[in-house]
């Protein structure tokens, strides 16, 4: 394990990450540099408070003369491996480390580590309600927007660690290790910032590296990049499947979930009382469900968390209907496979609004269900050329400038039955600043569509 008390540690990145990092630092006793490449995009209210506690704040840049006062180099997710400067570091022998790496340094309990392409969020929550209603102190932190360091030094002995764990943070650990690892599923993402699937596969199996025989690996078996990942692995793996009754593990029998695992089987819920709907949501209670039997929730509070659990904002969430016409925010599929997900979930007819920084995967893998659910479909933002090159010819297709126009556009083309999807299949930095942002500009939109349908019913 590392030590950083009275070391000199420079941190990359001084957005959510870098800057919880530096506060669980500078209390530990570090010397902290935080470094940030842009001068716009950091907060100067979070700088100036870390300056306060001592912290060295440089922003505009990442010069090489930060490496003569380095110890160790902590980096944020959004910072690439392949930086110039790290591979100076590296040849200087100076570690450079994941922020998960810092935040476990110092945690007093067990980890519950989720990753996957899709599904992350959703089953982090999920996992977290089962284990915060049967009493346990509960954190629930990572990629869902709430780094580990945050929350780091808040957890005792008896509490759990629920952490969304994504490629990125996977990519520099030393020590990081779960007591239970989740990988939902590995489909393409980010082949913008890797040379390709494998690697990006490499870096998600991370999560099982340093696990031990007494650790468990939950692993999805109906995704074949995943249940591939399963192979040398040193912790117990427990399989979830819907597809196949499985001898072990976690699987569906006439639409009821069970559990079978040491020679035990154990009947949980049936499919169709899960609060969350779609094929997709039932792998992520599958894993959920493996993930509280392993950590001892009790079955009754299990059912019940399952049953009330309802999703998480900016996926697939119903924001109004208007007109007879349901409006949906899933502006957290930021890949194509997310997309499929979504466009799964539906039966009706769907006027789809995608598109926004593309990150180097193909769309004609959405062919079919276009085909068959979209009735017309929107592009935006920087992939939207790409998008209607590759989809196009398969239904009605417009270009619009901006989401608020989007929206307007969509609520045109869309009759009662039919459904407005933001489902963009892509990141959102070519206009917004994140997901969330993009999701809630979506929101705003179809609040005021309903205030106007209202104004023109009073005419
Ligand atoms: N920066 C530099 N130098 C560089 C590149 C960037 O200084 O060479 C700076 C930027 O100017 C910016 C900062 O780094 O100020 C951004 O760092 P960051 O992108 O790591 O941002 P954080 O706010 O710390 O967010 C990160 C995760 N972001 C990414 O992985 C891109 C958040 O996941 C996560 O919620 C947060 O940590 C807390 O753990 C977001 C995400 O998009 C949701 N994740 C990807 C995904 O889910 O697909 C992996």
């Amino acid at each position: 394990m590392f030590a950083f008390s009275n070391k000199r540690v420079l941190i990359l990145g001084a957005a959510r990450s870098g800057i919880a990092c530096a506060g669980l630092l500078v209390k530990k006793g570090a010397t902290v540099t935080i470094s940030d490449a842009s001068k716009t995009l950091v907060s100067t209210r979070e700088l100036d408070l870390l300056k306060q506690k001592g912290v060295n704040v440089q922003i505009g840049g990442h010069p090489v003369s930060l490496l003569s006062d380095a110890d160790y180099i902590i980096i944020s997710p959004g910072i690439r491996s392949n930086l110039p400067l790290l591979h100076r570091a590296r040849l200087k022998n100076i570690p450079v480390l994941s922020e998960i790496e810092v935040a476990y340094t110092y945690l007093a309990c067990p980890v519950i580590a989720i990753t996957g392409t899709n599904g992350k969020t959703t089953t982090t929550s999920l996992i977290g309600e089962m284990f915060r209603q049967s009493g346990r102190k509960t954190l629930v932190c990572g990629n869902i927007g709430w780094p580990i360091s945050a929350v780091a030094d808040k957890a005792d002995w008896q509490s759990i660690v629920v952490a969304e764990i994504s490629s990125f943070q996977l990519e520099n650990i030393v020590n990081f290790r779960p007591h239970i690892s989740v990988m939902l599923n590995i489909t393409p993402d980010h082949l913008d910032r890797y040379p390709d699937f494998k690697a990006y596969a490499l870096a998600k199996k991370n999560i099982y590296i340093h696990q031990e025989r007494s650790d468990f690996a939950v692993i999805n078996y109906d995704n074949p990049a995943s249940r591939k990942s399963a192979g040398r692995i040193k912790s117990k793996v427990i399989f979830f499947s819907r597809r196949k009754i499985l001898s072990s593990g976690v699987l569906v029998k006439n639409n009821t979930i069970y559990v079978r695992l040491q020679g035990r089987q154990r009947k949980i819920i049936r499919t169709n009382e899960l609060g969350i709907p779609g094929p997709h949501n039932l792998e992520n209670a599958l894993a959920a469900i493996a993930c509280g039997v392993l950590g001892g929730v009790e079955l009754a509070g299990m059912r019940e968390t399952l049953r009330n659990f309802r999703g998480v904002e900016h996926r697939l969430e119903l924001v109004k209907t208007v007109k007879g016409v349901k409006y949906i925010n899933d502006s957290k599929a930021t890949n194509v496979d997310s997309l499929v997900k979504a466009l799964e979930s539906f039966q009706e007819k769907i006027i789809l609004i995608a598109g926004g920084r593309d990150k180097g995967s193909p769309y004609w893998p959405l062919a079919k269900l276009v085909k068959q659910k979209v009735k017309a479909l929107i592009v935006l933002g920087e992939a939207r050329v790409k998008i209607k090159g590759e989809l196009g010819q398969l239904t009605r297709t417009h270009e619009v400038k901006s989401l608020p126009e989007a929206v307007k556009l969509g609520q045109q083309l869309a009759r009662p039955g039919d459904i407005v999807l933001l489902s963009p299949a892509c990141a959102s930095f070519d206009m917004f600043q994140n997901y969330e942002q993009r999701g809630r500009v979506f929101k705003e939109e179809v609040q005021k569509l309903t205030a106007k349908s209202k104004a023109q019913s009073f005419k």
